[in-house]
Formats: C-alpha cells, structure tokens, sequence
C-alpha cells in the first residue's frame, strides 16, 4: 500500500457567516459576544465545518475580542458593522482589577474546549487569542479602522501608557491560552492581524516583546502544545521574527519574503497557508489551479494547507470542497 503523505488542512473562519448553518443559529442570537459564551451553541458552531468538510482541525468558535470584554471594555458588535468597543485612553479607563476576575468573564470558554475536546476524536483543536498589539489596536480605535490613525498616534505619543496596557493584554492572554490548553487544546494560534501596521522600533517593541513572552511561557507550561504564529502583514519582518520568537508554525499571507522558506526549512518551522481568500470568490478552474500553485510553493517544507487570511462571507461552499480536493489529490500523487 502506498504510504499518503497526508496535507493537513483547514481555513481561518472556517466556521462563519458562509455557512447557512451558522447564519441559522446567528438569526437566533443577536448577540454576538453572548453566542461566544454560551458552550453549547459555541461548540455545535465549532464542528459545523467538520460536518461539511474532510478538515484536520476544529478551531475553537470564540473572538479576539472576548480580551477587551474581559479586561471591563465595553464590547458590541453591531449588524452588519463589526465591532464597536466603547474608547479607552490608559488603564485606568479599564475596570480591570486581577486578573483571575477578568479571567473569571470568559471561563465559559473554557467549557466550550472541554466539550469540544470529548468530541474531536482525532481531529486537532486549536485554541485562539489575539496578539496584544492587534487587540490594543481594537481597544484604542474602537473598532475596526481603515486608517489605523488613532492606534499610530497612541504608541507614537503615550508609548508608556501603549506598554502598560499591552503588558495586561500579554499577561491575561498567557492564562487564557493555558486555561485552553488544559481544557484540551493541542495547539493555539496568535492572531497578530496587525502586525504589518508597524515597522523598526515599534515592531520589536510591540509585536515581537510580547509574541516572544506568549511563545515563551506557554512553551514552559506545555511542551506537546504547538505553537502557530501569524503576525500578518509582516514583509520583511516575517524573518525578524522567525528568528526572534520560537515558532512550531508560521502562518503567512502573500507578503513574505521568498527567502523566508528555506530559513523556516532550516528551523524546521511549518508554514501554513497561503491561498488568497478573494481567490474562493471567483468561478471557475481558477481555484484549482490557485491551491496547486500554493502545494507547489510549500512542497519542500512541511506544510500545513490555509489561507492568507479569513474566509469571507461571500465564499461559495463548492469552492471550499474544490480546494481540498485538489490538497487530497494532490498528497497521494505525490
Ligand atoms: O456573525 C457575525 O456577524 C460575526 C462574524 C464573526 C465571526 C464568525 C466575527 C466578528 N468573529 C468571528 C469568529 C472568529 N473571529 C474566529 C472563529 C474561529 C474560526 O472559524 O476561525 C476567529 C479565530 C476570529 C478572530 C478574529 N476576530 C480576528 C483575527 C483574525 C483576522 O480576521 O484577522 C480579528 C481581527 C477579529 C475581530 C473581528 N471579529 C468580528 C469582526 C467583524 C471583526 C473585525 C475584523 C476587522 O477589523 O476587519
């Protein structure tokens, strides 16, 4: 028998707004932040795509969000608009007083793991949180932002401040990763979304410090845990921070340097991603050919099939089913 060298795959939101089995429950629950606490719904959410879909991994259904909420921000997500978080300008203007209380918020995701976990059989659950930088950049814009002006300004003129609020976001995100963990999951991503917004100075300071903490104490904590790290947008800095924070996988979009490959093949890292999810609103062969150009890219590192970003609310269900059919085809020619 031909031994499959077997493509491990799954897609950032894979559960989400293109699915009418999300938008069911969703029509049901206004409330977005309630539906991510209720272990029951967030759970039955998490395995929609497993029920549809030959995927490797169930992702936790949850937000980066659920950070801000449990540090006393006032947190909504309004129909059709995104988030809207009510402005802070220092931790002061946060009703955060330990962080065992804050924790104590979204314990209930911590139920969502647990039951997840009785249920993955041998399927791999991955754990979230945002990196700090992009979930202060959520507290201070207020929500999402095309300019990101607030967020710029803020670091620019109140680094102290910036520092201080990124060090509770660093330290309440290391419990909440641990808390996952022991609840059953085997890796954990860090969503660092906004990483590409800074450059130099700011970069180290903001997005590797902090990354680098996560990747450390999490890595203490629990050896069998992976580690996947995506600080999109990155560009050249992708290597700066291959080489500063301890990563088991890398997740890329289309900005990284060529030569990053062979750098993460030294260090044995896995790349995941990197089909551009705009391709999946497209008709056609071009899907196909589109997932086989990213299996011909990764072919000489281990690699881990996903997009460069989301799934987006548009996407059509047969093109979901069409890429991983080229990936499984694909694994057995090989
Ligand atoms: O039904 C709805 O209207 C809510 C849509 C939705 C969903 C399905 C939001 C609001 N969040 C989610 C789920 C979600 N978010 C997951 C679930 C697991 C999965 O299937 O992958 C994850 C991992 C996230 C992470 C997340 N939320 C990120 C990081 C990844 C990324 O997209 O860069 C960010 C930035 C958010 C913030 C957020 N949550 C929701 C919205 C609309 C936004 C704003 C995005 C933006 O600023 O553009």
């Amino acid at each position: 028998m031909k031994i499959v060298n077997r493509i491990p795959i799954w897609f950032m939101r894979q559960a989400g707004r293109y699915l009418p089995e999300y938008m069911e429950i969703r029509a049901k629950n206004s409330d977005f932040l309630k539906l991510c606490l209720d272990p029951d719904l967030a759970s039955e959410i998490s395995l929609q795509p497993l029920k549809r879909f030959d995927l490797d991994f169930i992702i936790l259904f949850s937000d980066i969000l659920v950070i801000p909420h449990a540090l006393g921000q006032e947190v909504t997500f309004l129909k059709n608009h995104g988030p809207l978080l009510k402005s802070i300008y220092s931790k002061k203007d946060l009703d955060y007083k330990n962080l065992n209380k804050a924790l104590d918020k979204i314990s209930n995701i911590f139920e969502t793991i647990k039951i997840l976990n009785s249920k993955k059989k041998k399927k791999n659950l991955i754990g979230f949180c945002g990196g700090p930088f992009t979930v202060l950049n959520y507290m201070i814009e207020g929500g999402t932002s095309k300019t990101h002006s607030k967020i710029k300004t803020f670091i620019k003129n109140k680094k102290d401040e910036a520092n201080d609020i990124i060090k509770i976001i660093t330290e309440i995100s290391i419990e909440y990763l641990k808390n996952q963990i022991e609840n059953g999951a085997n890796y954990v991503q860090i969503f660092e979304s906004w990483a590409g917004l800074l450059e130099n100075e700011e970069y180290i300071d903001f997005i590797i410090k902090p990354n680098q903490q996560i990747s450390k104490e999490i890595r203490e904590f629990s050896k069998p845990t992976k580690i996947i790290h995506f600080p999109r947008g990155s560009r050249k800095n992708y290597k700066i921070f291959t080489e500063e924070v301890k990563c088991d996988v890398l997740s890329l979009d289309q900005t990284y340097p060529k030569e990053l490959l062979s750098l993460l093949r030294e260090k044995r890292i896995t790349v995941q991603g990197n089909l551009d999810p705009q391709e999946l609103l497209k008709e056609g062969e071009r899907v196909e050919e589109k997932t086989k150009e990213v299996l011909e890219k990764f072919k000489k590192n281990n690699h881990i099939f996903n997009l460069s970003h989301g799934i987006l609310p548009k996407t059509k269900i047969s093109n979901i089913e069409k890429v991983i059919k080229v990936v499984r085809d694909y694994e057995t020619s090989k």
